[in-house]
């Protein structure tokens, strides 16, 4: 009896659920290039490439270990160009008795492999993908033990239950949960920043990209200089490099933006992990191990493994218990198109055009760069939040729409209504001048508060509170700034608010077609 198991492109572990407890005989692993996961949203270049190279080398892995693979290229004759197609070709082909899967990332595909059992007419066992740290269920009873999603209680939950950083009789190592007040300090001239870890290319990378730039040519960013790991080894030499010569600055620097220096002391493993090449408990440890050597300081330690298993682990709680309905959310009614900059980096502010020369670049930009430059100016401008999820799962080479669109629409947008933020993340032109070498060159001036040559973010943030007064007015963590907002003359909140009317009218709005086909 054969069963057969696809295996999705972000599904490469070794360890997966559906890899167990099964004798290699009696199963056939389908991994699938299709044409509908490339272009549903027209991905960032570089992501698939990753992809596609991750899962033929993870292919040629499971062969040699003794599993019966059928991998279907997105060339290959017949190709039907879809998952569900696929699957029902195989099954088949093998003359399958049933389907074994390991959950989905997505809800798209999740209502795919939902509609399986049906179409195929034979038993189909899905099952909980169990590399995260907390299921969907746990997260659920968590949540509604509650009557609010503070992330910092989670992340709390989740340290007591993977004892990281934790003392022997319970306590948090040093004594505090969370050492953010050692952290986000601004860049300093003479820093040494290193490179991530980069992997030349071998024979199936190679031949990806070419097949990438073959049948993408017209999808946003660039393939040069492809240097991501594509394998479980080489993920893991990613890891140790990144502990041995970032983690330690980590923390302190978390917040820092450098033009030119696109990763600062940054990991750039998120694409490895989201992908299966690394399980983000392996990472976490791997992180608490150096602290306990002494290698890196609390604060960078504790600062990175609350990325891992409190924010990655929440988001994707969040996203499963919100979704459908939050990918459509769109409380602060926003409904601007987003800016034609978005894609083509011709801006003449500095931050927004290195943030998305970055992009454009790499498939990567840092936390802060994606939260206070490029989402906070969406939302500053009133984009429609829908646009700016579609933008951001294009463009990242580690965006799957698991952690993409709760720190879209909930983080970074504020679309939920406050459900994963108490506070939106806004701000304006000094925050960003506190942060990073951005402003002195740029053509605007920081310092100005309105007219055509202000920091078009100064404007843009007060009329951002202005126009959400009713909404946030008596919010406790934006009264300061209302209480100045409403201290200020008639003639200066005016003078905002025109500073602001006059930039966004002159916004150009982005050509179709470069998210998703016409
Ligand atoms: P590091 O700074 O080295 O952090 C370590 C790890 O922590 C990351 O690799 C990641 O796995 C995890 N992490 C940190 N912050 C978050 C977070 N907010 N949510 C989930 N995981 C987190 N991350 C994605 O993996 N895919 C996305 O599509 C994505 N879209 C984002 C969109 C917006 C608007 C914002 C504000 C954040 C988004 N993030 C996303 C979260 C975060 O920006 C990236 O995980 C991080 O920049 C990846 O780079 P890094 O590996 O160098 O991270
Ligand atoms: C993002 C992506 C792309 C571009 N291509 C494929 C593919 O051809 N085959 C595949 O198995 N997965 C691909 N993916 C990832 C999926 O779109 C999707 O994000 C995950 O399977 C999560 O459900
Ligand atoms: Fe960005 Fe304003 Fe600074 Fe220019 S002056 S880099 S627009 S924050």
């Amino acid at each position: 009896m054969t069963i057969l198991i696809p295996i999705l492109g972000d599904q490469l572990s070794h360890g997966l659920a559906s890899l167990r407890d099964i004798e290699r005989k009696n199963a056939v692993l389908l991994l699938m290039e299709v044409a509908e996961e490339t272009t549903y949203v027209r991905h960032h270049k570089r992501k698939i490439a990753l992809i596609f190279s991750a899962m033929r080398h993870f292919a040629e892995e499971l062969r040699a270990d003794g599993w019966t693979v059928d991998y279907i290229r997105l060339d290959d004759k017949g190709n039907s160009g879809s998952f569900s197609g696929e699957v029902a070709r195989a099954a088949k082909r093998h003359r399958a008795a049933a389907v074994r899967i390991v959950e989905s990332g997505e809800w798209r595909v999740k209502r795919m492999i939902d509609g399986w059992e049906k179409t195929l007419g034979l038993p189909v066992d899905v099952l909980p993908d169990d590399r995260f740290l907390c299921s969907i269920l746990d997260f659920q009873t968590w949540a509604q033990s509650r009557n609010d999603l503070v992330m910092e209680f989670f992340y709390r939950e989740m340290r007591r239950k993977t004892g990281l950083l934790m003392t022997a009789d319970g306590k948090p190592e040093g004594g505090k949960w969370n050492l953010d007040a050692e952290n986000r300090v601004p860049p300093k001239h003479g820093l040494n920043y290193p490179e991530p870890m980069h992997f030349a290319p071998d024979a199936i990378t190679t031949d990806v990209m070419a097949l990438v730039e073959d049948r993408f040519a017209e999808h946003f960013g660039r393939l040069e200089k492809f240097a991501l790991p594509v394998t479980a080894k080489q993920a893991q030499k990613a890891l140790r490099h990144f502990i041995r010569t970032a983690l330690p600055d980590f923390g302190t620097y978390q917040d820092a933006m450098v033009t030119g220096q696109d990763w600062l002391y940054h990991s750039w493993l998120s694409p490895a992990m989201n992908l299966g090449l690394l399980t983000p408990l392996e990472v976490a440890q791997a992180a608490a191990a150096a602290y306990a050597t002494g290698d890196v300081p609390l604060n960078a330690a504790e600062g990175f493994i609350r990325q891992i298993i409190g924010w990655r682990e929440y988001v994707r709680g969040y996203y499963w218990m919100e979704m459908p309905d939050v990918a459509d959310a769109n409380a602060l009614e926003a409904t601007r198109p987003l800016p034609e900059f978005y894609w083509t980096g011709e801006t003449d502010m500095l931050c927004l055009a290195e943030a998305v020369r970055n992009t454009r670049d790499h498939g990567y930009a840092h936390h802060i760069q994606r939260l206070m430059v490029l989402g906070n100016f969406a939302m500053l401008a009133g984009v429609r939040p829908q646009e700016v999820a579609d933008w951001f799962l294009v463009v990242y080479a580690d965006a799957y729409e698991w952690v993409e669109l709760p720190n879209v629409i909930g983080m970074s947008q504020h679309a939920d209504g406050g459900r994963l933020a108490t506070k939106p993340y806004a701000g304006g032109g000094a925050y960003i001048n506190r942060m990073s070498d951005h402003c002195g060159p740029c053509r605007y001036d920081v310092k100005k508060k309105t007219g055509p040559d202000a920091c078009p973010f100064n404007a843009l943030y007060w009329d951002f509170l202005a126009r959400h007064e009713r909404r946030f007015g008596r919010n406790r963590r934006m009264m300061t700034m209302y209480a100045t907002w409403n201290r200020m003359t008639p003639a200066s909140r005016d003078a905002y608010r025109s500073s602001a009317a006059a930039f966004l009218d002159a916004l150009e709005p982005a050509a179709k077609g470069w998210a998703r086909a016409e």
